[in-house]
């Protein structure tokens, strides 16, 4: 039986995420709330290895059917293995990344069928969605120049700029579609502004 409360956090390349996914946990552990944070692809040692696979730079070309199901591989690992048992124990469960992020990368990056996606996530996850979700949007040139400051990019940091843009659509598109649960936040602002918006949207959550 699920007692506690399952938060994701969502966007594009550089918008804030592991920033704000700090403060929300301090926040939420403010208000004593038993709290489990992980991510994904991740979130166990089996699921981790995955993220290394998909993250890694390959030489052999990597199918979108194999990212898809290896996706899939990994949530199903990381929600047996983390987020149902702590969603049962009562604990709450903040994750950066879950399911949105596969409707915005492999079906708008990769222009793969949302039907497919839909049948994976109900075998995968059953009843089980995010209470609510954060989805932190920004122009992608802002995001792209955040996140290059950074240095080295991983397999998906080298795509190009449509890409990009085709995810940012998808994700919008996700929140239009499922307005109670996903709350689009502006990250094209100051951090303090962000995150003022980001204490807002927990509070109405959390009455
Ligand atoms: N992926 C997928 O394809 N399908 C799936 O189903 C899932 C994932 C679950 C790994 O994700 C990749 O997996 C991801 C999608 C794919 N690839 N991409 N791209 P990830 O979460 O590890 O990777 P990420 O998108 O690369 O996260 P990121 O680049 O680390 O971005 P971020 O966490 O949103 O940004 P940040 O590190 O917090 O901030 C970037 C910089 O901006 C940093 O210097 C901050 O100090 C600065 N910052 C943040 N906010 C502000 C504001 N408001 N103003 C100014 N500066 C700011």
């Amino acid at each position: 039986m699920i007692k506690g409360k399952f938060i994701t956090l969502e966007g594009g390349e550089g918008v804030g995420k592991s920033t704000n996914i700090d403060f929300i946990r301090a926040y939420l552990e403010a208000h004593h709330i038993p709290l489990v944070m992980t991510r994904e692809p991740g979130g166990t040692p089996l699921a981790e290895k995955i993220r290394g696979l998909l993250l890694a730079s390959q030489t052999e070309n990597i199918s979108e059917q194999t990212e898809l199901l290896l996706m899939f591989a990994a949530r199903s690992q990381h929600i047996n293995q983390v987020i149902l048992p702590a969603l049962s124990a009562g604990k709450w469960v903040l994750c950066d990344r879950f399911t949105d992020a596969t409707y915005a990368y492999q079906g708008g990056g990769r222009r793969m069928d949302i039907k497919t996606i839909e049948w994976l996530e109900r075998i995968v996850q059953g009843n089980l969605k995010p209470d609510l979700t954060l989805l932190l949007d920004a122009p992608v040139n802002i995001g792209m120049q955040r996140a290059e400051q950074r240095g080295t990019l991983d397999r998906f940091e080298q795509e190009k700029l449509h890409f990009f843009e085709d995810v940012r659509r998808a994700y919008l598109l996700q929140a239009n579609l499922n307005p109670e649960r996903i709350k689009v936040i502006n990250a094209n602002q100051s951090l303090a502004n962000v995150q003022q918006v980001i204490i807002e949207t927990l509070q109405r959550f959390m009455l």
